[in-house]
């Protein structure tokens, strides 16, 4: 998960993990574990979450995690126009390792409708160009659409993880044919 700062990701996190709005800020500093089990077809899954604080000593560890990413969550501020208009560019680092990898956009504080500055050409102007999977406004005050997005992008996690396990198996199965 990436996007600008004061965009929402830890409070998104937290109300995913402990169901509850946390409306103080806080800058992340460094890093902060979260963890929830999840079932989708029945298998238990266990999800670890890294929230690193979005500082230049970070990086390295952004980059490095980006490289094993399977899929990535953008974040933005519906009520802050630059921070839509900067998903461009975070788009451009998470692709940096792998140019398909499936990108979900998420606009946050859906609740203050009042103050939004949201470019609706934009958003689908970015979900064409770079062909995202799709877009979901959020609120971790409502709790609107907050489990939609996570249960997408699990799926879709959840279905790379299976074709890799079978290419593993086919694999296996092909290396035991030529021992014989
Ligand atoms: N009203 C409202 N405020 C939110 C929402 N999500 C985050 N915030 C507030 O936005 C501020 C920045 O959030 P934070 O999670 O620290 O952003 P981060 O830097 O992306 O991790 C905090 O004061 C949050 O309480 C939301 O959906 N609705
Ligand atoms: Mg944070």
């Amino acid at each position: 998960m990436c996007g600008d700062t004061a965009t929402g990701k830890t409070t998104l996190l937290y109300r995913y993990i402990y169901g509850k709005f946390r409306s103080e800020t806080q800058m992340t500093n460094g890093v902060e574990f979260f963890t929830r089990d999840i079932f989708i077809n029945d298998k238990k899954i266990t999800h670890i979450f890294w929230d690193f604080a979005g500082v230049k000593r970070c990086r390295f560890f952004q980059e490095d995690f980006c490289r094993g990413a399977d899929a990535a969550l953008i974040t933005f501020d519906l009520c802050r126009y630059d921070t839509l208009f900067n998903v461009e560019r975070w788009i451009n680092f998470c692709r940096h390792f792998n140019r398909n990898l499936p990108i979900l956009l998420v606009g946050l504080k859906s609740d203050l409708h009042d103050y939004f500055q949201v470019n609706f050409d934009l958003i689908v102007k970015f979900l064409k160009k770079y062909n995202l999977i799709d877009y979901f406004s959020i609120s971790c005050k409502t709790g609107k659409n907050l489990e939609k997005i996570f249960y997408t992008i699990f799926n879709i996690i959840n279905k790379i993880e299976e074709k890799k396990e079978k290419a593993r198996k086919e694999r296996e199965r092909r290396e035991k044919v030529l021992l014989f």
